[in-house]
C-alpha cells in the first residue's frame, strides 16, 4: 500500500477500529467479485462500520481523502453495482444488523441495513405479520442492498416492490450528514420523500443505514400450482387471466422447457410431469381462508392448460418452487451468463419472448438464450450463455428490442455497471440531467459509487 493508502487506512482504523478495516488479500477477495463472477475488481480496504455514526465517520474520511466508496450488503447484486471495479473502498454494511422488535399494532419494523430479507420475514412471521418482499437470495441479500436496488422478486404483483414497503429511512449522505426519518407515519406529506429517492439510487446518493418497513397481513393458507402449456403465448395469456380472476394471487412465474430441463439436471430434481411441455407457469395464491377453490376455478377456465400439479403443504409447495427458483443456480453451472433483466408492457410480453432468441442468434449464433421470470409483472430475465463476458453485442440487441417494444432495460436489478451504457436509451437527456443535479446536491464530492448508474457526458 502506498503512502496515501496507508494514511487512509489508519484514518479508517481510527473510526471503526483495526478489526474492521480489512486489507488481507484473501479476506478482501470475496468483497471484490460479484456473485456471478462476471464483475471483479480490487480495493485498498474493506471497511465494516458498526453504527450509523461510524458510517458517517467513514464517509468523512473518504471524502477528505478523495477516495470513492462502494457500499455493499450481501453482495448478491447482478449488475456489477456493489463491487469495487475502479479501486473504490468497500463499505460493508453487514454489521448494521440490529432488528428492532416488530411494532405489532402498526405492522411495521425498523431494521438495520445489514439484516437479511429472510431475518425480516421470520421476525414478521413471529409477530403475526409478514414481509411483502421475497426472492431466492433471501438469506444472503440484505435490506440495505434491497433498498439500494429497489429489489422486486416474486410477490410484486400483490405487494409492490421494495420501494412500496418503505415508510422511513436513515442514511448517511455523500456530504456526511445523517438523515433519519424512522417514525413510521403512514401519512406524512412533509416535503420530498427521501425513502423513495434513496430506494433504487444504487449507493450513489447516500449509504442507507436503517429502514422502517411496512408489513402485510399474514396469509396462513397457501396453494401453489404448476401449470404446463404447449405454447409460450398461452402461458403469458394465462398469467393475465389469473391476475384478474384470482384476488389472492401472490405470484405468477414463468419458465420454459429448456430451463426446466437444465434445472432438473443441475439441481437433481425429477421432472414435474410425465411429458415435457413448452412453457410453465408457477402460481401461488394465499389468503386467510384456503384459496384452493378460487384458484382451481380460475385454472379450470383455462383451456390451454396441458397439465397441472397442485401443492398445499409447505414441503410440497417448496418442491414446486425449486423448479423456478433454481434457474439462477442452474445457469451458473454453464459459465457466466449475460443477465438482462427487462420489463415489457404486458401486451408485448409474448411477442418479446418469441423474438428474443432470434435477436440473440443473429448477433451470436453460438449463444443460447434462456427466458424466465415474473410473468405477472411483465418482467423477463433473459440469460445468454456461450458469449464472452465483454461481448456487448448480445446486450445491445436484446435491449434495443426491449426499448423498441416500449419496455424497460432494468426491471428489478438496477443499472449498476452492466446497463450504464444503455441508460440514455431509457431516459431522456433532461431526466439524466435531473439525476445528475440530485447526485451533485447529495454527494457534492462525487465519492459515492461514482462508476455506476450515470453515464458520462450529461454534466
Ligand atoms: C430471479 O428472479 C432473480 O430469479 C435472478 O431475479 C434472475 O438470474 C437471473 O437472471
Ligand atoms: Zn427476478
Amino acid at each position: 500500500m502506498d503512502g496515501d493508502g496507508a494514511r487512509l487506512r489508519s484514518q479508517l482504523i481510527e473510526v471503526v477500529g483495526p478489526d474492521h478495516v480489512l486489507t488481507d488479500a484473501d479476506v478482501v477477495a470475496g468483497y471484490c467479485v460479484d456473485w456471478t463472477g462476471r464483475y471483479a475488481g480490487a480495493t485498498p480496504a474493506v471497511v465494516r462500520p458498526g453504527s450509523t455514526a461510524e458510517v458517517a465517520g467513514v464517509v468523512d474520511v473518504c471524502r477528505a481523502a478523495g477516495a470513492a466508496v462502494v457500499a455493499q450488503g450481501g453482495n448478491t447484486g447482478l449488475v456489477g453495482g456493489g463491487v469495487p471495479l475502479a479501486g473504490e473502498v468497500v463499505v460493508s454494511l453487514r454489521r448494521l444488523s440490529a432488528l428492532d422488535p416488530v411494532d405489532r399494532r402498526a405492522g411495521q419494523v425498523t431494521a438495520g441495513a445489514g439484516v437479511t430479507i429472510g431475518a425480516v420475514q421470520r421476525a414478521a412471521a413471529g409477530a403475526g405479520w409478514a414481509y411483502g418482499v421475497d426472492f431466492a437470495s433471501r438469506d444472503s441479500a440484505t435490506i440495505g442492498g434491497s433498498v439500494a436496488t429497489n429489489a422486486g422478486g416474486t410477490r410484486v404483483l400483490r405487494y409492490g416492490d421494495t420501494r412500496a414497503q418503505l415508510v422511513g429511512v436513515e442514511a448517511v449522505l455523500g456530504g456526511g450528514s445523517v438523515v433519519s426519518h424512522l417514525g413510521g407515519l403512514v401519512k406524512d406529506n412533509t416535503g420530498y420523500h427521501l425513502p423513495s429517492l434513496l430506494c433504487g439510487s444504487e449507493g450513489t446518493l447516500g449509504l442507507v443505514t436503517a429502514v422502517r418497513l411496512r408489513l402485510v397481513p399474514p396469509a396462513g393458507e397457501r396453494v401453489v400450482a404448476l401449470l404446463a402449456f404447449d405454447a409460450v403465448a398461452a402461458a403469458v395469456e394465462a398469467a393475465g387471466v389469473l391476475r384478474r380472476a384470482v384476488a389472492s394471487l401472490e405470484a405468477a412465474e414463468l419458465f420454459l422447457d429448456d430451463g426446466l430441463a437444465l434445472v432438473c439436471e443441475a439441481v437433481g430434481l425429477a421432472p414435474p410431469f410425465p411429458a415435457t411441455h413448452r412453457a410453465y407457469l408457477l402460481v401461488e395464491a394465499a389468503g386467510r381462508t384456503s384459496p384452493l377453490t378460487e384458484l382451481a376455478d380460475a385454472v379450470g377456465s383455462l383451456a390451454a392448460v396441458a397439465d397441472v400439479a397442485v401443492a398445499e403443504d409447505s414441503l410440497r409447495r417448496a418442491d414446486l418452487w425449486r423448479y423456478r427458483e433454481s434457474h439462477t443456480e442452474a445457469l451458473a453451472t454453464l459459465g457466466t451468463p449475460h443477465k438482462l433483466d427487462v420489463a415489457l408492457p404486458f401486451g408485448a410480453l409474448a411477442a418479446f419472448l418469441a423474438a428474443a432468441p432470434g435477436v440473440v442468434a443473429a448477433v451470436a449464433p453460438a449463444a443460447r438464450t434462456w427466458l424466465f421470470g415474473h410473468a405477472g409483472d411483465g418482467n423477463v430475465h433473459v440469460n445468454v450463455t456461450g458469449v464472452g463476458p465483454d461481448d456487448a453485442a448480445v446486450d445491445d440487441a436484446v435491449l434495443a428490442l426491449v426499448v423498441e417494444m416500449g419496455g424497460s432495460i432494468s426491471a428489478e436489478h438496477g443499472i449498476g455497471t452492466a446497463k450504464k451504457a444503455w441508460l440514455a436509451h431509457a431516459r431522456s437527456p433532461a431526466e439524466i440531467a435531473a439525476f445528475r443535479a440530485v447526485k451533485a446536491a447529495l454527494d457534492p464530492a462525487g465519492i459515492l459509487n461514482p462508476n455506476v448508474l450515470l453515464p458520462p457526458g450529461f454534466e
